[in-house]
């Protein structure tokens, strides 16, 4: 197997990194073996599975315990979505301590006010000034321990309605301010927007894109344009709520679950994800030293240790 690239040199690699969306080690799991190259800790997956908008209900701790947990079971790099940085300077540079303590390998924080909202619901999109946003962005920089820390700047100019130049603005105030990435999202149907950025943009920062709305591009088009890493944010949970509904549907309108027993992942994949193989043998290792060490005791000279610390005490 091909060593794992750190998401450092996967945004500086010549072919474009794909990142997909996930909400737990599980789903994390799934990206991992699809093949995607980095898992995306997606804040609106995460919100969802939780049953919340994702509009900043959940602290940073509720985030960071599950990508903490994604980052215990996968080898590839995991970015997480830190929305706009949980609040001011000082959550940013809190933030950063603790996801780099967790082994995330990157952040990516947007230039929208506390609380945020998805960029897909219709309602406040409103940006923070450049300098608030060119003020995170440095403190979360200058607060990384481990150089390799990635630190992604999202622009939503064009999310909040504005145009090519104050993307550009945006791009430029954060690359000087010491961003690693810039993360550029539309919610246009067509890549239009992406690519006329891609082509303006005259810096030296890795570019990302989120293909949600725009979805008919493809991987090629995206590099050809100027992308070096593609997110596919939250299709496996759209396909996960889809299948979910069909499955459960068929169960009570057939009366049984045997048709879409052939449409289910085998328990056997359900016990491979957790790992149920590692608890058997260290369950058998572990056993098999405590009946050793028990022996020891009956035989001898356990027994006389056991009785010399009877008589001590
Ligand atoms: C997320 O996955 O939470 C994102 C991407 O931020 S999007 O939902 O497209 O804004
Ligand atoms: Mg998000």
């Amino acid at each position: 197997m091909a060593p794992v690239k750190t998401l450092r040199a996967l945004l500086h690699d010549a072919d474009l990194a794909k990142a997909a969306g996930a909400h737990n080690p599980l789903t994390a799991q799934l990206v991992e073996q699809a093949g995607f190259d980095v898992v995306w800790a997606s804040g609106l997956e995460i919100a969802a599975s939780l049953g919340v908008p994702d509009a900043n209900i959940l602290s940073m701790n509720e985030c960071l315990a599950v990508a903490r947990a994604m980052v215990e079971k996968v080898s590839v790099p995991v970015l997480a979505d830190c929305d706009s940085g949980f609040g001011g300077i000082g959550n940013v540079v809190h933030m950063v301590r603790s996801y780099e303590a967790a082994g995330v390998q990157g952040v990516c924080i947007e230039d929208k006010t506390f609380p945020k909202l998805n960029s897909f619901v219709a309602g406040n999109q409103a940006l923070v000034p450049i300098e608030d946003f060119a003020g995170k962005i440095a403190a979360a920089v200058a607060t990384r321990v481990n150089e390799d820390f990635v630190v992604i700047a999202r622009i939503e100019a064009f999310i909040s309605g504005y145009g090519l130049d104050e993307a550009l603005r945006r791009a430029e105030a954060y690359e000087l301010a010491g961003a690693d990435a810039l993360l550029i999202h539309s919610k246009l149907k067509t890549p239009n927007e992406i690519y006329s950025f891609c082509a303006a943009y005259d810096g030296d920062l890795p570019i990302v894109v989120v293909p949600t709305t725009y979805n008919s591009v493809t991987m090629e088009e995206l590099r050809a344009g100027g992308a070096s890493l593609a997110i596919y944010a939250n299709q496996g949970l759209r396909g996960a709520i889809t299948s979910i509904r069909q499955i459960f549907g068929s169960i009570l309108a057939e009366g049984t679950a045997a048709p879409v027993e052939n449409q289910l992942a085998p328990l056997g994949d359900v016990f491979g994800y957790q790992d149920v193989a590692a608890l058997l043998s260290a369950e058998d290792r572990f056993e098999s030293i405590g009946q050793g060490v028990a022996k020891q005791i009956l035989n001898g000279a356990g027994e006389e240790r056991r009785n010399a610390d009877v008589v001590e005490r």
